[in-house]
């Protein structure tokens, strides 16, 4: 149900109206293809641009594997135009993967224990288990908001700070997870550093937090992620209109305002994926997010900046832009992200590549990492893609979220205790 106020022309008084929320969108029927692309670029870009089919990992490209999202009236005819290429199912049908992974309503105010990390949630018990931190841990947590989206939701986050106190100010490491609506494992990965930091007993995580200020934000696109928990679950912008276009949502990490204009990382057309908006920072979450990360800067410097995606299992650091830039301390980030990967690695076995965005995964314009790097200037500045290579992608089942919390903690102790 949404509630909208508007002026009455004739007595000038406000009224209320009532409209139906949009109806969920099913998946029901729908099979995600995971297709090894090898050379036939074209002809895998034709099938799905022919049959209008949505990709998960942006358009395919050469020797990658292209994920293909087919409804249930198109599965034979995709099956025939694929035929002779090697693919695999990832979801027969994506919508009871979607049922199985649904939040579920168990959350009871005031617990706050490690039986979160069991299921997905629905949005305001995400605010809530951050509330309920702040008042566990009084002395060391205090919950935060950047500002405002789009929808006018608080951009919430939450402060971890040691013995010194709140008024001690120490270099910041500030972490961003679901930025993309659709990617939900990043929103729990990153909830469990904050809980490992508060509720560890091990003595070098407890110096992490007298050595650092953390700013942990696990949804920093709240309006897109309430959308995929009441309507579309497969949502990845925020919900903005553009002028002259039926299709809403602008890319967020495609909308930063440093090297925007670069061709060739970020499509123009609102209704893509991709969709770079019409202006550099024209999406209020990129302002409210680039204002907030350079007044902490000035107040107290950011060792670190992470910006938490799924799915691939990369670990990656700047440029997004150009293949060709290269970091000032390109040497170090890599042997940083080498050493967390090996960190990973170590928990349960799984393999995170690593290395400079545009090379690892793709050209991305107006991204974050670029943003953070050069313009806020932040010392260490990394971006990851978390579980899985391609099993099931956004739809990650349940039993994975504690493993996935726990090779990153791996991986962001790495960084903690290896940063100078
Ligand atoms: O396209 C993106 O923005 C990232 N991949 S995703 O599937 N999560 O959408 C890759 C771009 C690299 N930058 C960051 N991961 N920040
Ligand atoms: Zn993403």
């Amino acid at each position: 149900m949404k509630l909208f106020f508007f002026p009455c022309g004739v007595c000038l008084l406000p009224r209320l109206l009532v409209t139906a929320a949009a109806p969920q969108v099913s998946y029901d029927g729908y099979s995600v293809f995971r297709v090894s692309v090898g050379k036939q670029v074209q002809k895998v870009n034709s099938i799905v641009n022919r049959l209008s089919l949505q990709t998960w990992k942006g358009a395919p490209r050469e020797n990658t594997m292209a994920d293909v999202v087919v409804p249930p009236d198109l599965i034979d005819v995709f099956r025939r135009k694929i035929s002779g290429m090697h693919a695999i199912t990832m979801h027969d049908n994506l919508g009871e993967s979607i049922a199985r992974e649904s939040p579920v309503q168990t959350y009871a105010t005031g617990s706050a224990n490690n039986t979160w990390f069991d299921n997905y949630h629905p949005y305001p018990d995400h605010l809530q288990f951050l509330e309920d931190l702040q008042s566990k841990f009084p002395s060391n947590a205090q919950v935060v908001v950047a500002g405002q989206s789009l929808e006018g939701n608080d951009i919430t986050g939450i402060r971890l700070f040691g013995s010194g106190g709140p008024n001690s100010t120490k270099p910041a490491v500030v972490l961003h997870g679901t930025v993309h609506a659709r990617e939900w494992i990043t929103t729990m990965v990153v909830e469990y550093h904050a809980y490992t930091l508060l509720t560890s007993q091990d003595s070098e995580t407890r110096s992490f937090l007298d050595k650092y200020d953390f700013y942990i934000f696990p949804v920093v696109n709240p309006d897109g992620f309430i959308y995929t928990q009441t309507t579309d679950r497969m949502w990845r912008k925020n919900r903005q209109t553009t002028q002259d276009s039926r299709c809403l949502g602008h890319d967020i990490n495609r909308n930063w305002p440093f090297k925007w204009e670069v061709p060739g990382g970020a499509s123009t057309d609102p209704c893509a994926q991709d969709f770079k908006g019409r202006k550099p920072a024209d999406a209020p979450e990129t302002v409210v997010l680039a204002k907030w990360l350079k007044e902490t800067k000035r107040r107290q410097g950011v060792k670190l900046f992470i910006d938490v995606h799924s799915y691939s299992q990369l670990f990656m650091t700047p440029y997004g832009f150009s293949c060709e830039a290269e970091a000032s301390n390109n040497s170090e980030l890599q042997a940083l992200a080498a050493g967390a990967v090996a960190a990973i690695k170590k928990v349960h076995g799984v393999q995170f590549e690593y290395g400079p965005i545009c090379r690892t995964i793709y050209q991305a314009t107006g991204s974050s990492v670029d943003y953070v790097n050069d313009v806020v200037g932040a010392d260490y500045v990394f971006t990851t893609e978390l579980r899985d290579t391609g099993e099931n992608g956004f739809i990650l089942p349940r039993e994975e979220i504690l493993p996935s919390g726990e090779e990153a903690w791996a991986g962001l102790a790495f960084l903690l205790r290896n940063m100078k």
